[in-house]
Formats: structure tokens, sequence, C-alpha cells
């Protein structure tokens, strides 16, 4: 039976990876890789370090840096990110998800949030959703980030629940990997993902009615 779910943050609640594509942008510039579209997609719920290492990867630069100086990079990266989110308030959830957790809240389902961002806590806070969720992983926490399930299998822990009790929303193919790799029912954002048990072409789609319609 189903009686949590485990919200991922970025693509899901808010659209904060224009932000992270702005700052990281920024960074390949100086590194001197392109930045492509298909580069920011691979970025998607990956880990900040790992995501630097895809950016240096994508245009041979690996070998060009030190450990410091990667540190530096990602930390600048962080702190031009931090400036934008900034500017996030309540008008920046996304279409249809203030409504659908009032409705889980109403239902008494139990609300995680499994997302790789260390900066998850502070863009709840402005979106004002703090209180909607009962969990909320740490990233630092965490030995594996997505696709590994354990972020998921965490989330699951941190409502005080089993993963076949939870279902996961994501946005990125790495994070419906981790939800289906934990065992919870996995639920897509965006047609082009594959392998959801359930998928909506976006969030204003996602309704609990229209969830429990195709469980069925
Ligand atoms: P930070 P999610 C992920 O959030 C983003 O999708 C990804 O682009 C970012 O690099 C990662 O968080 C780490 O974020 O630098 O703020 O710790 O999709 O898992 O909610
Ligand atoms: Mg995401």
């Amino acid at each position: 039976d189903l009686k949590g779910f485990a919200f991922d943050l970025d693509g899901v609640i808010a659209d904060t990876a224009r932000f992270h594509g702005q700052a990281w942008n920024e960074v390949a510039k100086k590194v001197g890789t392109e930045w492509t579209d298909e580069l920011a997609n691979n970025l998607k719920g990956v880990s900040r370090m790992d995501s630097l290492e895809l950016i240096l990867k994508a245009g041979g630069h690996e070998n060009d840096y030190s450990q410091a100086e990667k540190e530096a990079l990602a930390e600048e990266k962080n702190n031009n990110y931090l400036k934008l989110v900034d500017t996030l308030t309540p008008a920046d959830i996304l279409p249809g998800i203030k409504n659908f957790l009032d409705k889980l809240k109403a239902k008494n389902y139990k609300i995680a949030l499994a997302s790789a961002s260390k900066n998850a806590p502070k863009i709840l806070k402005q979106l004002q959703l703090t209180d909607y969720f009962e969990g909320i992983v740490n990233p630092a926490d965490l030995k594996k980030g997505k696709p590994d399930p354990e972020i998921y299998l965490e989330a699951a822990k941190s409502i005080g629940l089993k993963p076949d009790q939870v279902a996961g929303i994501e946005d990125a193919q790495a994070g419906i990997a981790a939800i289906n790799a934990a065992g919870e029912l996995s639920i897509g954002i965006g047609e082009s993902l594959k392998n959801a048990d359930i998928k909506f072409a976006d969030t204003s789609e996602m309704t609990l009615e229209a969830i429990k319609e195709r469980m069925a």
C-alpha cells in the first residue's frame, strides 16, 4: 500500500536547473568546454563535484586541474548559483506542486525529500515549503549519488516506511534508475524518461487521482 512520497527537488518542485545551468556555463567557459543542451541535461541529479568532472571531461580537460583547483571551481559555481537561488520565491514553485503537497498532507501521506542538492533546505525555505517535509535526506551523508538507490532508500527510512510503500518523483533519468533500484514506485516528470512506472508530461498533470488511476 502506498503510504508516502519521496520528491526530487530540481525539476520537480522548482526549476532550479536553469540556475545550475547558468552557473555551470560560466565554469565551462572558464575551462574551455563547449556548453551544450546535452551536457546540461547530463548534469541533472548529479552531485556538484561529479557535475564538474563531467564538464571537464566533455572538453577533454579532466587531467588539467588539481584537486584544490577543482574545489575552487566548484565553490565559485556554488556562490554564483546561490546568488540566483536568493531570488526564488513561492511563485517559483512548479505548476500544481503546492496543490499536490496539500492533497498528500490532507490524506496523511508521509512526505520526504530526496534531492542531491546540498542547498535543498535553503531552497525549500525560500519556497516556503519546509513544513511539508517530514524527512529530508542529507546528501553529504551518502556514499553514492543517483543512479545508486541509496538516496531513495534513505528517504523511505526518514519517513519510517518500507521502499514498497513509497513513490519517488523524478525528472532525471539517473533519478528514475535510483527509484527503481530502491524498489519504489517511479513517477517520471517528462515524456522522454525511460523505465518510469508512471509518467506525466509536466508537474501540472500530476495529481493523486491520476497516480491512483494509473496504478490500478
Ligand atoms: P548542489 P536534484 C541536483 O538536484 C541537481 O539536479 C544537480 O544539477 C546538482 O548538481 C545537484 O543537485 C547538487 O546540487 O550543488 O546544490 O549541492 O535534482 O537531486 O534535486
Ligand atoms: Mg531533478
